[in-house]
């Protein structure tokens, strides 16, 4: 049972009500501007022009952009736009990666682990970027759901944009050494109703992958999110949300028939279908594959059911790092000519299994929306007040809004104690990168780990969390004792839980371009706590030089090795550190625990 004071437990918070005012009285002074989208399509926002396109059964294309370099990121607006457009396609709409960094207010801004996106200093930037092309300029990740929420949101409206934001990742995401939870929803409750304030629609965007439904276990929890969101968003601020899916929806039927239900529970017209690029495994060659899947799949799904989102060609080159030109204007041409190709094709699907399951779907995320409110109002949290909606929400958590609220029925043996409704494939892949990750471990590897009483330290340094959980799997199997180290959590704090815990080992996932410089400062906090204790490292070990031009991480490897880290590209890397800690440590040393 859920009790207010484990989750709300502060004696004074801000007041939902007080904070919806505040953000509708800023809109006296804050309102959609001027933009070339608009402009050039004569219409008053996105919203309108995707009712527009949707009634006329165009398919709309949606390009994710924004580099480092604000210089680059310009060029890039008007270049990709302008190469697609020769070359027979339009893309419709932009979704600007801003870094990170963007998510904390200007004047505390933290640029030690500025990542991969872009950081656009105040309204003039914002406006700057969307003056380039006649895109939709969707300023999504690290406006809405952080401490910069309203400024970032201010500068967005007056550069003409009309779908702002990504409220998933209020759910999910933590900002390096930002604790202060409590600012980050009152500023982002303020900045949602300066949003339903305007006098122009505006699209409230929430990608649901960002937010919880990387993490359920059941596909019907993530529709039941979109549910309670509605509530939130729609029912108590009054602005229109809009949700984005896509990530990790890798089965086709399942991924169809998502489309299906939100279909049916919503009738704000839809962002963008985000590319499945968990499916992205391979080289260019297997990765075109998964392209041409996903996007035939949300072809048909628009065919049959119109809803606004735009489709989302994500470059062939995404498993490695953030995409470059060219090979963003590549996949938007070849998005375009599928559509072509998939003119006459609709007839040719039965959605009759496909309807099946969002059938299911929805009757199961209505219960799963109706069970967490009771449980939230029986906690003794205020249904009406957005502010308390929030905060709760993201303090409980995904995993145990599941455990207890799940619509599935109960089984002790399933990860959240429930057999889902619809089960997500993304655990069920992680076990299957785990089955294989221990086939490759040789039995002289695992016979050195087991029995050695190792114990690993495991963490992730940003929201990546599915390298977590496969590294508990596959270390777990071969008998190392697992301490969790937390996702998103900080060099110092992990240091402190390294020296307290004694754990033998440190294994940390990272992957948002900031590699070297967060090993470098845990390496370094590791050293002021007089420990010893090895950095076994993996994801995506890359970071963009300060003296690059082109906006693109490269490879720190050797830098990385150099500053004390055992690099692991794989688990069977990992599995040989493992073993070789074991074998040092029973000549070396004495076990440290009983
Ligand atoms: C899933 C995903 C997400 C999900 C994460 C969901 C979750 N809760 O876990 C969501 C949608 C939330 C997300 C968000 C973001 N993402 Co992301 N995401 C991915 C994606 C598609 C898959 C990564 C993954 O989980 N793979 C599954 C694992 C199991 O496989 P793997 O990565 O190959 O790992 C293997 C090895 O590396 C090794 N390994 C990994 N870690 C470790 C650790 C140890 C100790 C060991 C031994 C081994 C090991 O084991 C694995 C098996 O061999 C990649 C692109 C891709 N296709 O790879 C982008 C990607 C990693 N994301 C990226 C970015 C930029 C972001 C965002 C910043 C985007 C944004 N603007 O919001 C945010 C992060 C914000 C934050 N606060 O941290 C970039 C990173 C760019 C770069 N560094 O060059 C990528 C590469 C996409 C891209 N091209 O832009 N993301």
């Amino acid at each position: 049972m859920l009790d207010r004071k484990d989750i709300l437990p502060e004696p004074e918070l801000p007041k939902g009500v007080e904070l919806v005012s505040e953000g509708q009285g800023q809109a006296r002074d804050w309102q959609v501007g001027p933009s070339a989208f608009l402009t050039h399509t004569g219409h008053r926002s996105e919203a309108e022009f995707k009712r527009a396109r949707a009634a006329s059964a165009r398919i709309m294309q949606h390009a994710q952009m924004g580099f480092r370099d604000a210089g680059k990121s310009r060029r890039a607006y008007a270049e990709i736009y302008e190469r697609c457009r020769q070359q027979g396609a339009t893309v419709d709409r932009y979704g600007i990666s801003l870094d990170w960094s963007m998510g904390y207010p200007a004047e505390r801004r933290d640029t030690r682990f500025a990542g991969t996106g872009l950081v656009l200093n105040g309204p003039e930037d914002f406006a700057e970027l969307a003056r380039m092309a006649p895109v939709a300029a969707h300023f999504g990740d690290f406006v809405l759901g952080f401490p910069a929420a309203v400024e970032n949101t201010r500068a967005a409206l007056s550069a003409g944009s009309t779908s702002i934001g990504n409220l998933g990742q209020f759910f999910t995401f933590r900002l390096p050494g930002w604790d202060d939870d409590v600012a980050t929803a009152r500023a982002t409750v303020t900045a949602l109703a300066l949003i339903a304030a305007q006098k122009t629609e505006v699209l409230v965007h929430s990608n649901l992958d960002d937010g919880f439904a990387a993490l359920f276990t059941d596909t019907a929890c993530s529709l039941g999110a979109v549910l309670i969101e509605k509530h939130i968003i729609e029912d108590l601020i009054g602005a229109p949300l809009s949700h984005c899916y896509g990530h990790h929806f890798t089965d086709p039927m399942k991924r169809l028939a998502f489309h299906l239900a939100l279909g049916r529970v919503s009738d704000t017209p839809g962002t963008m279908v985000y590319g499945n690029t968990m499916a992205y495994r391979r080289d260019a060659a297997g990765n075109f594959a998964s392209l041409a899947s996903y996007l035939l799949t949300d072809i048909i799904g628009q065919m049959a059911a119109p809803t606004g989102h735009a489709i989302n060609p994500v470059p062939v080159t995404e498993n490695v790092r953030i995409p470059d030109i060219d090979e963003i204007v590549d996949a938007q041409c070849f998005a375009s000519r599928l559509i072509e190709h998939a003119g006459g094709l609709l007839p040719a699907f039965s959605l009759e299994a496909a309807t099946a399951i969002a059938d299911i779907l929805v009757r199961e995320g209505r219960r799963f929306r109706d069970r967490v409110l009771a449980g939230l109002e029986g906690a003794g949290i205020d249904l009406n007040d957005p502010f308390e909606m929030l905060l709760a929400i993201r303090r409980i958590g995904s995993r145990r809004l599941e455990e207890l609220y799940g619509p599935g029925r109960k089984d002790e043996a399933r990860p959240r104690g429930r057999a889902p409704a619809v089960a997500s494939p993304t655990l069920d892949e992680i076990e299957e990168l785990a089955h294989s990750a221990l086939a490759e471990i040789t039995s002289e590897t695992r016979g050195h780990i087991a029995g050695a009483g190792l114990s690993a330290l495991i963490a992730t340094m940003d929201v990546h969390e599915h390298s977590k959980l496969l590294v508990e799997q596959v270390f777990g199997e071969l008998g190392v004792t697992i301490i969790d180290g937390g996702v998103s959590v900080d060099a110092d704090d992990l240091a402190a839980m390294a020296a307290e815990t004694g754990a033998d080992v440190i294994a940390l996932s990272t992957y948002n371009g900031v590699a070297l410089e967060f090993a470098q400062a845990l390496l370094g906090e590791v050293e002021k706590a007089e420990i010893h204790v090895p950095l076994l490292i993996g994801g995506r070990l890359n970071q963009i030089p300060r003296n690059s031009n082109s906006s693109l991480p490269v490879e720190v490897e050797d830098e990385l090795v150099e500053a004390g880290a055992v690099v692991c590209r794989n688990i069977a890397d990992a599995a040989l550190a493992l073993a070789k800690l074991a074998q040092e440590g029973s000549t070396a040393r004495e076990p440290r625990r009983p």
